[in-house]
């Protein structure tokens, strides 16, 4: 998809629409034979400094008519965002104007930048590794400050140091076992199994799982959860996801088994995108439809990060609501004790105790004690540390860990029975070729072209 790194590409770098100022941005060899036929500077230049701004005009290099008043920078290569030499032309921010200027690049010698490209020639030219380059992606599309905060810190590279760090500890063991290949006759044991075995385990394969463990642990920041509400028919499931979400979103009725089908919907809890599901009442029943819709509330039950499991607090606790805790236990869970508007018939202490849940007491009905819920669904989810994990994994990143996890283990299985080195060595390029995706050493070109194509044009 991509073409040639060599030639000069240009584009709008701010968003479509009105604003103050509009950047068009102009990346490769040819940026300063462009800003010298398109810019007339107010004062007189001798030759134009890196990383300075100059005032002056874009003009029209065959009329020499003045198309806009601009600021200009140009950024010399390897300082700057591509590695190559940049130039940014800050006009005024007008759809039209922007394009007529981008227009004037592309006839001056430039070709108009596919989307990422700018950010693909940075992680090219070695100035961000893919870890960082994936950062931008997720800084400029990021919903919530928390998504944010996790971005950040990619974009400063720390995943990628400790990917490099587990990575030359595997390229030294590698060069030992060459050596150990190439001279099969010495006696000296080039590669001693009480000195590898453990950096093996310490130095690779401990730091990979400590990373899969941080990719669990910040994957609902990063992507969200699902939460289920589940109980018996009529105890106010749908009347709890209104009350949520502020809207009549779900049918409520009288009529115990009213909900059919899952109702989806999304809602930010503290920061958290929750995927809220309403289900249809747990029970034992012969109506068709009403049997599917268990079905599928039994099957996002497994699907789910946490259950709301609702019972009505002005009903005594049944068999069937002991039923469907067996249906729910091992996931995360808060006991939600609706209708407290009404006289209660379950102690909140004793309940509490059975279970072994936390337990928040709501009315759907009036809306009360829906903040002390989202506080526990917030607490349930990411626990007491609200801090985003040091290092935060994405689910690309979580694959190639997975693979390199396993490639390792046998590295150090292959250590254990004293393998020839040309057997282990095989290994050990696998666990070096996993990381190395991670950073962009080792990633196919159509992994690439997709990571890439997800930015918008002109970043
Ligand atoms: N008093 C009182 N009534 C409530 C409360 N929440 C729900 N209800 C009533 O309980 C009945 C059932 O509510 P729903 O929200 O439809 O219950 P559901 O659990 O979704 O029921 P199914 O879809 O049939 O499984 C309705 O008449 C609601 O008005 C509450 O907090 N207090
Ligand atoms: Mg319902």
């Amino acid at each position: 998809m991509f073409q040639n790194n060599k030639d000069t590409i240009s584009a709008i770098a701010t968003p479509p629409g009105i604003g103050g100022v509009g950047i068009v941005r102009v990346s490769g060899p040819l940026a300063e034979t462009i800003l010298k036929k398109l810019f007339r500077p107010k004062r007189p230049i001798k030759e134009f400094k890196s990383h300075h701004f100059y005032y002056g005009e874009i003009i029209h290099p065959e009329t020499k008519q003045m198309v806009d008043e601009v600021l200009i920078v140009l950024m010399r290569a390897p300082h700057s965002y591509t590695g190559e030499d940049v130039l940014e032309i800050h006009a005024h921010g007008g759809p039209l104007i922007l394009k007529k200027i981008l227009e004037l690049t592309l006839k001056a010698g430039a070709r108009l930048a596919e989307p990422g490209e700018f950010t693909k020639r940075a992680f090219l030219n070695g100035r961000l590794d893919l870890t960082q380059a994936e950062a931008v992606l997720d800084i400029i599309s990021a919903r919530t400050e928390k998504e944010l905060q996790i971005a950040t810190r990619q974009l400063q590279g720390y995943l990628g140091e400790k990917i490099k760090k587990i990575r030359d500890c595997l390229k030294e063991f590698k060069a030992h076992l060459e050596v150990a290949i190439d001279f099969p006759e010495e006696d000296v044991e080039i590669v001693p199994s009480e000195v590898w075995l453990p950096r093996i385990e310490n130095e690779v394969l401990k730091p990979i799982e400590h990373l899969l463990k941080c990719y669990s642990e910040s994957r609902i920041l990063r992507e969200g959860a699902i939460l289920a509400i589940v109980g018996k028919p009529n105890v106010g499931k749908s009347s709890l996801l209104n009350c949520l979400l502020k809207e009549e979103r779900a049918i409520v009725t009288p009529i115990p088994g009213t909900t059919r089908d899952v109702i989806e919907e999304i809602l930010n809890i503290k920061g958290i995108a929750v995927k809220i599901a309403d289900t249809a009442g747990l029970r034992k029943t012969v109506d068709v439809v009403e049997t599917i819709g268990v079905k599928r509330a039994k099957e996002k039950i497994i699907e789910s990060d946490i259950v709301l499991w609702v019972i009505d607090r002005s009903c005594p606790l049944e068999e069937e609501d002991r039923e469907i805790y067996e249906e729910i236990k091992g996931k995360k869970i808060i006991l939600v004790l609706n209708k407290s508007d009404l006289p209660p018939k379950i102690d909140e202490e004793k309940i509490k105790k059975e279970f072994n849940l936390p337990v928040i007491s709501i009315s759907a009905l009036y809306g009360k004690g829906i903040e002390k819920l989202e506080e526990a669904i917030y607490h349930q989810l990411i626990g007491d540390t609200a801090a985003v994990p040091e290092f935060v994994p994405t689910l690309r990143h979580k694959q190639a860990l997975e693979r390199a996890l396993k490639a390792g283990k046998r590295v150090k299985d292959a250590i254990i029975k004293g393998l020839p080195p040309v057997f282990v060595s095989v290994d050990v390029q696998e666990t070096l070729d996993a990381l190395g995706e991670i950073i962009g050493e080792t990633t196919p070109e159509d992994i690439l072209d997709i990571i890439f194509s997800q930015f918008c044009i002109g970043k």
